[in-house]
């Protein structure tokens, strides 16, 4: 007869989420021939694509980097746009399911919801919604910096007799949304996405508009099977799956060798113009003079040029001040800038309307619409786009207590900590993908969570080799890594932002640095470094 413990399962590695960062773990840990199982609180695979299905979701980094950088994978699947959207990330997520065999180690609708860890055993149990325990070596939480939506406590909003949705929880069926009276709140990637979508179909679109987005076009491409399968074959999908492991945001690109006045003014513009209009995208951003995000007089050229561009295509003075102001809200590239498609058009249409609400605060959501300080608005659907608890409020969700019985929001309390943006000191076994203090949300998703798979990989393998069962880092690691994290953050313009990147869009959320704003390359080279020389920066038993 077994003991009550005897009858809990047991796993080398748990692994929690179906995304990116899952796929790649689970795909090399299995390889080691370890018995590892993914839980997924969601019905399918796909992570943030699972969830995000709004309309016109889409993804802001361009083929070939978005996807997992392995040939078998892309060999035979070719996605379809420049940037992919939703429907065809999910056909992906399938061809990874099929071509890896990944659906029998996923349990689908289990929802993790705790974990302690056991030191007699050197193994983390973890509970579920449902009741179910499994023990298991390694705890990897791969779910991402997007993970907790954020819906703000606007009074009324049980009374609306309408529909509310938020974009991050969308209904898996779809709405009507055609000939409806709708009302956006918020103006960030999903925002933007949605409005450019929905608007031209609606009977009466309002946007509820904070902050505004400093958006780049997208310049969507659709793309030819037989020049991509050339592209595969002559190895350029490979060269640029390389590149993206030396670049600071994890792209094919990078920020320029020169500086903003290094160029004389007509040089400039021309540089803008290539990057803004020709090559679209990111490269406005990430492609641009290396002191755009460092040096305020640098930055105002950015946002200069930007902003003339903005107003060539909104006809409206009122919309067009409203969508790109004359003095700047935030420096240049300090929010992340969303990719647009014709979301200025969209605006622009005469039942598209906006409401500034830095000068008209919304005062109550009640049964037929929206009051603000100017007046009601009656709308059949609100739409929430306002976002996350973004980067921290994922794993912080999780009752994960450190081996002095502290959860992790506790630990976090007065700051976050982590070594290194993958491991936290007293929580031992565990490492996290796509969180805080990693490269994260100033990188290309897939080109993260690989470094870090990879890494994770080569450890596992290492500690197995030399017997060590319990692997935690040192406080001091944690406490390094919160110089270089603070080195890197304050020396630039991000702090002058009321930016997520820094917690500042949850009421009294710490405002600190949350992603790792020193680049992809000395990320890379901190997580190598940090197990050489006998696990220096490890506690190991
Ligand atoms: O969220 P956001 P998101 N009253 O936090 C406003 C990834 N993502 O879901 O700017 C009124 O950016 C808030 O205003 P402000 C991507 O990394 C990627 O759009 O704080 N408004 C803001 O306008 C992205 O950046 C993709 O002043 C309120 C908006 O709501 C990240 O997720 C697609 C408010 C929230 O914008 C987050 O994007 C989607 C309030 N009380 C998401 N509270 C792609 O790759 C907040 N707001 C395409």
């Amino acid at each position: 007869m077994g003991s009550a413990s005897e009858a809990i399962p047991e796993l080398d590695v748990l692994i929690v989420g179906a995304g990116f960062g899952a796929f790649s773990t689970l795909h090399k840990l299995r390889q080691q021939g370890l018995n590892v199982k993914v839980y997924e609180k969601g019905s399918a695979s796909g992570g943030i694509w699972y969830w995000n299905q709004y309309p016109g979701a889409r993804v802001d980094s361009d083929t070939p980097i978005y996807q997992l950088f392995e040939p078998e994978l892309y060999k035979d699947f070719t996605f379809r746009e420049r940037y992919a959207g939703w429907r065809e990330l999910k056909r992906y997520f399938n061809h990874v399911e099929k071509k890896w065999d990944i659906v029998k180690d996923v349990e689908y609708n289990k929802n993790v919801e705790s974990a302690t860890w056991d030191e007699s055993r050197h193994q983390w149990l973890v509970e579920c919604a449902d009741g179910s325990e499994t023990y298991c070596r390694w705890f990897i939480p791969a779910i991402g910096f997007a993970a907790k939506r954020y819906t703000p406590p606007i009074k009324g909003m049980g009374e609306f007799k309408g529909d509310i949705y938020h974009t991050a929880v969308w209904p898996q069926w779809g709405v009507n949304l055609k000939k409806k009276r709708i009302a956006v709140i918020g103006t960030g990637a999903s925002g933007i996405q949605t409005i450019q979508e929905i608007g031209k179909d609606a009977s009466h679109l309002t946007i509820y508009q904070r902050t505004p987005n400093y958006c780049l076009p997208m310049n969507q491409k659709i793309l030819d099977e037989a020049e991509e399968q050339k592209k595969k074959e002559a190895g350029e999908y490979d060269k640029a799956f390389k590149k993206c492991y030396t670049t600071f945001a994890g792209f094919t690109y990078d920020f320029s060798e020169k500086n903003t006045f290094d160029d004389t003014p007509e040089e400039r513009e021309a540089f803008f113009h290539k990057l803004l209009i020709e090559e679209g995208g990111f490269h406005y951003w990430l492609n641009t003079y290396k002191d755009m995000l460092y040096d305020e007089k640098a930055n105002d050229e950015a946002y200069n040029y930007w902003r003339n561009s903005v107003l060539k295509r909104v006809p409206d003075p009122k919309k067009a001040e409203l969508l790109a102001p004359k003095n700047k809200p935030h420096p240049w590239g300090t929010k992340r800038p969303s990719l647009e498609q014709n979301f200025y058009e969209v605006v622009s249409l005469p039942h598209v309307d906006i409401v500034d609400l830095q000068t008209s605060p919304i005062e109550e959501i009640n049964e037929t619409g929206i009051k603000t300080k100017d007046g009601q608005v009656d709308v059949d659907i609100i739409i929430l786009a306002t976002g996350f608890d973004a980067v921290t409020g994922s794993l912080a969700q999780l009752n994960i207590r450190d081996t002095d019985g502290k959860t992790i929001k506790e630990r976090w309390a007065d700051g976050t900590r982590t070594s290194m943006g993958i491991a936290i000191t007293k929580f031992p076994n565990l490492f996290f993908l796509y969180g805080p203090q990693a490269p994260t949300a100033f990188s290309n998703g897939p080109t993260c969570v690989q470094v870090q798979a990879e890494w994770i990989d080569k450890v596992v393998k290492r500690l197995n080799q030399d017997g060590i069962t319990r692997f935690d880092a040192k406080e001091e690691a944690m406490q390094d890594w919160q110089r270089r994290m603070n080195e890197k953050w304050y020396n630039s313009l991000f702090p002058k932002a009321k930016s997520w990147y820094q917690g500042a869009n949850i009421p009294g959320k710490k405002v600190e640095p949350l992603n790792w704003a020193g680049g992809m390359p000395a990320y890379i080279e901190t997580l190598n470094k940090s197990v050489e020389n006998n696990y220096q920066d490890w506690n190991t038993n």
